[in-house]
């Protein structure tokens, strides 16, 4: 049985959501973002938000507005939102109504929630593998009542987005701590039901082995708060995923902007109008024994209260213009270059053992560390075997092979982080880093900006990048212009294990999503002239900062004095194409190893380029719109007087892919001979 008092609490914020969404339409010149309300999935969303305790995890969406009056949120806070003011509790006017973010104590967390349907369905599968691993350390919690769960709410179009089954496919494979829970009210936008799906989210999740299902009457409060019950129940004992399927009318507008009566017929409405959850649970109320009189009441007052938080909410500040750039990175401890880069005794070594060595050290060090990506695990460690030995180290559970799903792999980390653990990725190779992408840009990079501040994603997606012998079109890519307009991320593309082991150094304390480039033709230094991607391995304590080049190679002063010297700004494989055609012009050439691409230290390069006046910028992807073509730009703009010849950009030829065929593939690339070329050229300015 439930009691009256937790029916007339729902009837109550029934009550509130009825008048919030009244006085929204009766309001819109005020109420001018786009808003969508809950009227119709009120029940169920409520009979859920009053079992969740503040030790679970939530991933909401913008239909999910009466689950957060459910959860104690109140009207005002919820307007501030929808009014886009400063004090708006989860993201000071940066993002829509109901998107919330919450990490407030006695509320479940709820980190940055994204307008991309479906796609909240990895970071939260991702919390709820963070719980796990966190309860395969740590143990269950004594009480079973306090394991926590993860819900993750979704309509029913979203479903059919393919991410979702990468997420489903995990949780019954690690047997994760999960509630999918489908609100179903037939409609995407104007896209009906039976256009989207052949089979809806229940029948959907029979494929998924494990997966256990529920159906329930989401329009009908009690039957919907006692199978929550039973759903919350069995994760919280069985620590596995379940799917609850909630039919659920829709009675308002898809959104404020998208009005119902554009595309649903009369004969639509009148179905939906039929399973109102509000006048049923009335009934139930009046049945029970309440007076009508005092139903009413109950109304009245929530109309008169709704009005007085809009209009006071309506009163508050907007935020201030000049905020509006804060939060898009949390700040990191690491500032300085620190520790012994070059220890006495020690013999040069490759790239991917420094690689090797560093995670090594990070996941002895820092027991909030995974590592996780394809074939990583025990049996291979990683196709370039940087990862070898590790999980025989740290565990099955702390170091493992994904499914082969990238947009699994980088979205986790939202939710991993978000419970406080500090997830290192591999995306197997640059070319197929897209599939990730996508989660990347839509949850990742705006996390803490949307959140102001409360969940940056601190994480480190390693991905091998760059060609190295006949690897082909589509394992030889480098993509890093595709990532750089990004913002919210970090990016480093080091030429050599020093630099790499100090700067994942660096990624691992930086609180925020770092995308780690590491070229797979300098891990062995295999490819002819990569020598200097080996070095004596930095001690332990080693770290880079980011957004500090280095010099690699200085110019003589005498050239400098002279004008017969310039400066290769570059990167990755480009510092080794830049030593190798610096032989060429002897005391001539400064290189520049930018070292990290975001951010980018400008500084350097200006500096270098002013005292040079020459300059020549060296990358391996195609030039056309590449990053290096907008440094080219950049450098042009703010060292226009000192500028000798003007900047140029070697990149590889442009076209879509690099070929097979090994001669195509050399016709393709740069290389210290077209670099020389290149050089001469300039010179004889
Ligand atoms: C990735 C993505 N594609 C498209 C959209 C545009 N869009 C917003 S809501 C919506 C329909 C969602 O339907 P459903 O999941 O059933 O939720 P409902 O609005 O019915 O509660 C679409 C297509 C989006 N927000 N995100
Ligand atoms: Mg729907």
């Amino acid at each position: 049985m439930v009691s009256t008092e937790i029916l007339l609490k729902a009837y109550e914020l029934m009550c509130r959501a009825r008048a919030m969404a009244e006085i929204y339409d009766a309001n819109r010149q005020i109420c001018k973002f786009v808003h969508s309300t809950s009227r119709g999935h009120e029940a169920i969303q409520l009979a859920a938000a009053f079992q969740m305790k503040e030790y679970d995890y939530l991933s909401l969406y913008y239909r999910d507005e009466s689950f957060l009056l459910g959860l104690g949120f109140t009207p005002y806070e919820l307007m501030l939102q929808l009014l886009a003011k400063a004090d708006d509790p989860f993201s000071g006017g940066r993002t829509y109504y109901s998107h919330p973010s919450c990490n407030r104590p006695g509320f479940p967390k709820i980190p940055h929630q994204s307008s991309a349907t479906g796609m909240q369905a990895i970071p939260a599968t991702g919390m709820a593998h963070a719980v796990s691993y966190l309860e395969s350390v740590n143990g269950q919690s004594k009480d079973q009542e306090k394991n926590p769960v993860v819900l993750c709410s979704f309509g029913d179009g979203s479903v059919t987005e393919g991410e979702v089954s990468e997420a489903f496919q995990m949780a019954v494979l690690k047997k994760l701590p999960i509630i999918y829970f489908v609100q179903d009210n037939q409609w995407g936008i104007s896209a009906s039901g039976d256009e989207m799906y052949a089979q809806n989210s229940y029948e959907y999740a029979k494929g998924f082995k494990g997966m256990e299902r529920m159906q329930i009457k989401g329009y009908d409060f009690i039957e919907s708060y006692q199978k929550m019950s039973e759903a919350i129940r069995y994760v919280r004992e069985n620590r596995a995923p379940i799917l609850v399927h909630a039919e659920v009318p829709l009675l308002g507008h898809h959104t404020s902007g998208v009005r119902k009566e554009w595309y649903r017929t009369e004969e639509d409405l009148n179905k939906h109008s039929t399973i109102d959850p509000f006048p049923k649970l009335k009934n139930v109320l009046l049945e029970g024994g309440e007076a009508i009189e005092s139903l009413n009441a109950i109304e009245d007052k929530a109309k008169k209260f709704i009005e007085e938080e809009f209009n006071k909410a309506t009163a508050s500040p907007d935020p201030k213009p000049e905020t509006v750039t804060h939060h898009e990175f949390a700040p990191t401890p690491v500032t300085e270059e620190k520790g012994e880069r070059e220890p006495k005794g020690r013999e040069p070594i490759v790239m991917v053992d420094c690689a090797l060595h560093a995670v090594d050290e990070i996941l002895k060090n820092d027991n909030k560390a995974l590592l996780y990506g394809q074939d990583v695990g025990r049996r291979l460690g990683g196709v370039f075997r940087e990862a070898a030995t590790l999980a025989q180290k740290y565990g099955d559970n702390r170091v493992f092979n994904t499914p082969i799903q990238e947009a699994y792999i980088v979205g986790s980390t939202a939710g991993m982080s978000a419970v406080g653990l500090k997830p290192i990725v591999e995306i197997q190779f640059a070319d197929y880093a897209f599939a990730g992408v996508n989660q990347l840009h839509v949850e990742l990079s705006k996390s803490c900006y949307l959140t102001m501040g409360k969940f940056p994603v601190g994480c480190v997606i390693r991905i091998p990048t760059g060609a190295y012998g006949s690897g082909g079109p589509y394992h030889s890519g480098c993509i890093e212009s595709s990532l750089l307009p990004i913002r919210g991320i970090k990016i480093a593309y080091p030429s050599n294990g020093a630099d790499l082991k100090g700067l994942l150094k660096a990624a691992q304390l930086d609180p925020n999503p770092v995308v780690m480039f590491e070229h797979k033709g300098l891990y062995w230094s295999k490819v002819p002239g990569t020598g200097y991607a080996m070095t004596i391995e930095p001690d332990e304590d080693y770290i880079v900062p980011f957004g500090k080049a280095r010099v690699v190679q200085y110019a003589d002063q005498n050239k400098i004095d002279n004008g017969e010297s310039l400066v290769i700004i570059t990167y990755g494989m480009g510092v080794h194409w830049g030593l190798n055609a610096s032989k060429n012009f002897p005391g001539q050439i400064e290189i520049l190893d930018l070292r990290t691409l975001n951010p980018i230290d400008e500084e350097a390069m200006y500096s270098s380029v002013m005292k040079h006046n020459k300059c020549i910028i060296v990358t391996e992807e195609p030039s056309l719109n590449s990053f290096a073509e907008s440094l080219a730009g950049r450098i042009s703009k703010e060292c226009f007087r000192y500028l000798d010849a003007p900047v140029e950009v070697l990149g590889a030829l442009n076209v879509p892919a690099i070929a097979l065929n090994s001669e195509l593939e050399k016709e393709v690339l740069p290389n210290a001979e077209k670099l020389t070329a290149l050089l001469q050229k300039i010179f004889s300015f």
